[in-house]
């Protein structure tokens, strides 16, 4: 039998069998959807519509799967689920997933279980619940079978452009040319995506210092672990400036903390830093340091072309390798390509590597050896 899928607005999406749908969208009232979730069949309800019979609908769920703890990713969420709301399907719930990078699967099936399922600022997955994707990584993918899936997708609601500051300008501008969404009420957001996400800084000071209220939402999306404020910023962000989101007093009133950490988290990488060449090199990973700002390297050290660092969570010990947009001396190597080798990834000019909590000795390994190709 063939799965009927979703309403969809005319014009917009994949036909679906005439058999499994009323004539109209607006005359479905109930439906019943199959899919299969973690080898078990689960029965999922969605729109349908008996004839002359008062149109009820169940509520529908699109899960948002974004970058978790990075501004671009929670604005890539907040502009998606605008977009979503204004021209796909308005009134239904909007889940938000943060996603993160880790050693082994990154995504659970449970992350997919909405009626539509989105990825933004993320690594493709070719589950074939996913709906949507949007991405601006270099290293967008998991595997080569994982791109040549993406690459025999004709849905046309999968789009991959690592040309762009950040995933929120690459989905503002997407979903304007094919899907008519009118991004300009978001347009602080997209700015201030691609200067956060492309590191656009005038200076290493102005990334550190952070007297903009926008670096300091920054700072608290970066550092902060409760979900559901997150989520409350990002329902925020689509109806608000970025500076008027900085300004509630739920922000404010988390700052002062962090920005205290931030200020400690200088001096332990003042500490604990040694420059080779070029590059400089420190390992936090005694320290409680996930989400350190990445421009404090080279705040403290502005002769530095790059920066390798390694650090400990609790869920992955981690290489990162950046490099300094305001070097006296330029970058020469594909950062992305660098990590890629040890199954890491992101962007020409900073990329990083996940390994599984407990093999911090390997990840000091692959830090000694990067440090030594980049001083080539
Ligand atoms: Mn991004």
């Amino acid at each position: 039998m063939s799965l009927p899928g979703v309403p969809r607005k005319a014009g917009q999406g994949q036909a679906l069998p005439l058999q499994s749908y009323p004539a109209t969208p607006d005359e479905y009232i109930a439906a019943r959807r199959l899919h299969r979730d973690g080898g078990r069949l689960n029965l999922a309800c969605t729109a349908v519509r008996l004839p002359h019979s008062p149109v009820h609908k169940l509520t529908m769920k699109i899960n948002i799967c974004y970058h978790g703890n990075c501004f671009d990713g929670v604005s890539s969420a907040a502009i998606f689920g605008r977009f979503y709301a204004d021209r796909i399907n308005p009134g239904w719930e909007q889940v938000f997933r943060p996603m993160m990078h880790r050693a082994g699967a990154l995504f659970d099936e449970a992350a997919f279980n909405g009626d539509e399922n989105a990825i933004v600022d993320f690594k493709y997955s070719p589950s074939p619940a996913l709906t949507w994707w949007f991405d601006h990584h270099k290293s967008a993918f998991l595997s080569v079978e994982d791109e040549r899936h993406f690459r025999a997708d004709n849905g046309g609601r999968k789009f991959l452009d690592s040309s762009y500051k950040s995933c929120t300008g690459f989905i503002a501008d997407t979903t304007a040319a094919r899907f008519g969404f009118n991004p300009a009420p978001l347009d602080e957001l997209v700015r201030w995506a691609n200067l956060i996400d492309g590191a656009l800084y005038q200076s290493a000071a102005e990334a550190v210092e952070m007297k903009a209220p926008e670096l300091r939402l920054a700072l608290v999306i970066e550092a902060e672990r409760d979900g559901q404020l997150i989520e409350r910023i990002i329902r925020d962000l689509q109806v608000k400036s970025p500076g008027e989101v900085a300004a509630a007093q739920y922000i404010t009133e988390r700052i002062m903390p962090l920005y205290q950490r931030h200020l400690s988290s200088i001096e332990i990488i003042r500490s604990e830093s040694r420059l080779a060449g070029p590059v400089l090199f420190f390992d936090v990973s005694g320290h409680d340091m996930e989400g350190y700002n990445k421009f404090i390297p080279y705040y403290l050290y502005p002769e530095s072309t790059y920066s390798v660092s390694v650090s400990q969570s609790p869920f992955r010990a981690k290489v990162s390798v950046g490099s300094n947009p305001w070097a006296p001396s330029p970058r020469k190597h594909d950062l992305s390509k660098i990590c890629e080798r040890y199954g890491g990834g992101g962007h020409a000019v900073v990329a990083a590597i996940s390994l599984p909590a407990g093999e911090l000795a390997e990840a000091r390994r692959i830090a000694a050896e990067i440090v030594d190709e980049l001083q080539q």
